[in-house]
């Protein structure tokens, strides 16, 4: 077997390397492996990342050593998968305990180079620490998964998210500049930014563009109302991170028909920076490829944490390779997701989430003893004709029964939507095997997101967190 190029901890990439132009890969040993030898490597790599963490954070200390176990007896994925998941929860705690950062944090503080934190408005923040050595790690990195989708040195890439505590904005600027791209870091959410983000795109035409998917949705509504075709943009790869919406299949369609350009799906989780180690790759559009020697991803069962086998559902269970400063071991996203492995047209020999991360286990809406995924609302009312392009879900209980309502727009004037109202209320009913109580809006009155979109009102008590 040939060296896995660059594979030690800590990780120091060669900031001047780049691939040989006419590759499809940037570490081409490392994505086309035998995985059952990337497995093996990773697995000794498991171990030295949690000699590290045990070593240096009271955190993974007192968490291992309560349930009598040391980073040693990490020599097989079974022990691996008895390593307790770590939660949002107990980092919010260590955090309230040892502010800022809480007591993970397991480099020396002057290491710290960004601090970045969730953009949830409720509840308190959570801080995320990143090490000056691990930013240049998240940059190669990232670059090499931009490279994977077809981004090359010299492309503009447009990055139209939030530049705040976001780190989806930052951490695609970071990989473009380490790609030698052009970066235009445009931001977004400011009054009248949409508006102007038509204007330099069809001003500047870059190659490729990040943001989340409703916000793509967004900027084509923009356009068309300003009169210019997105099209136009000459955009070539758009990839988004941050929400459901790239894997699924209508939303998906409508962004390749507004914009004409390769929609890739990537990201995990802010904590998880490189988060765009679950992407999709130019030849292998659709889902997301797992880049396992970059984040070890497990699909678990969602109460035991076992892995769940390829096609099989379960919950993303993330740990870090290469991160020194916050490294998660077995962070629990509370996502769901299907896992597979087959062999990928790109030629990279990692495992698959054919759908994407469709939705997470808390936003699930439980009716009448069903499931209902809001992704699946938004891939109905998205392909049906005369939709106004926006919709809300409210759950609420009426005397003992759970009513689900669905209020969605439509381009149609009022007094012409019986027919309308009648079979995307039935066409819904049957798609998700659920009643469903359907309103019909004006278009261009609810509420466009300009980060995540919120569709899902629950008006339950029961479900009230
Ligand atoms: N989430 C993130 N990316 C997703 C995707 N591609 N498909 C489905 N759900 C996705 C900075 C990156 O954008 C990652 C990010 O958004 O981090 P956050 O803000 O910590 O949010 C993480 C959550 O966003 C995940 O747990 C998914 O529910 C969703």
């Amino acid at each position: 077997m040939a060296a896995m190029e660059e594979w030690a901890f800590p990780t120091r990439y060669d900031q001047d390397y780049l691939p040989d132009p006419s590759s499809p890969y940037w570490f081409p040993v490392r994505e086309t492996m035998d995985p059952a030898e990337r497995d093996a490597a990773v697995l000794v790599r498991l171990r030295e990342v949690m000699e590290y963490a045990y070593s240096t954070s009271s955190f993974y200390k007192n968490k291992w050593d309560a349930v009598d176990l040391k980073p040693a007896d990490i020599t097989s994925w079974e022990a691996f998968e008895q390593v307790p998941v770590v939660t949002k929860a107990e980092m919010r705690q260590s955090q309230a305990d040892h502010p800022p950062f809480g007591d993970y944090v397991c480099c020396d503080e002057s290491e710290i180079h960004h601090i970045h934190g969730t953009s949830g408005t409720t509840g308190a923040p959570t801080a995320f620490a990143l090490g000056r050595r691990d930013w240049e790690v998240i940059a190669d990195n990232q670059a090499r998964i931009l490279w994977g989708m077809g981004v090359r040195p010299g492309d503009t890439v447009f990055v139209a998210a939030l530049f705040s505590l976001y780190l989806g904005s930052w951490g695609a600027m970071t990989a473009a500049e380490r790609l030698r791209c052009r970066v235009l870091p445009f931001g977004a959410g400011a009054q009248g930014m949409t508006a102007r983000a038509v204007t330099w795109l069809a001003r500047v035409k870059p190659a490729a563009f990040y943001a989340t998917p409703s916000y793509a949705l967004r900027l084509a509504e923009v356009a068309e109302k300003e009169k210019i075709d997105p099209r136009e943009f000459g955009l070539k790869v758009m990839f988004f991170s941050g929400e459901p919406g790239a894997s699924v299949p209508s939303v998906r369609k409508a962004i390749e028909d507004s914009f004409g350009a390769t929609v890739i799906d990537c990201g995990t989780m802010a904590e998880m920076t490189p988060f765009m180690s679950a992407s999709a790759t130019k030849e292998t559009p659709e889902g997301m490829l797992l880049w396992q020697d970059i984040v070890w991803h497990e699909v678990c069962d969602p109460e035991t944490f076992r892995t769940v086998p390829y096609g099989s559902e379960g919950t993303p269970v993330y740990t870090h390779l290469e991160r020194t400063s916050q490294p998660m071991i077995r962070l629990a996203s509370n996502d769901l997701t299907r896992w597979v492995m087959e062999d990928n047209p790109c030629g990279r020999t990692y495992p698959k989430l054919p759908n994407g991360v469709y939705g997470r286990i808390d936003d699930m809406i439980h009716i009448r003893g069903e499931n209902v995924y809001p992704t699946e609302v938004d891939n109905y009312l998205r392909q049906v004709a005369d939709y106004g392009g926006e919709h809300q879900i409210i759950v609420r209980r009426t005397g003992s029964m759970d009513e689900m309502i669905v209020r969605a727009e439509t381009t149609l004037p009022d007094g012409q939507r019986e027919a309308f109202d009648r079979d995307t209320g039935s066409g819904l009913q049957s798609f998700l095997g659920v009643r469903v109580t359907f309103e019909s809006v004006d278009a261009n009155t609810l509420e466009r997101a300009e980060h995540k979109s919120r569709r899902v009102v629950d008006e339950r008590e029961h479900t009230k967190r």
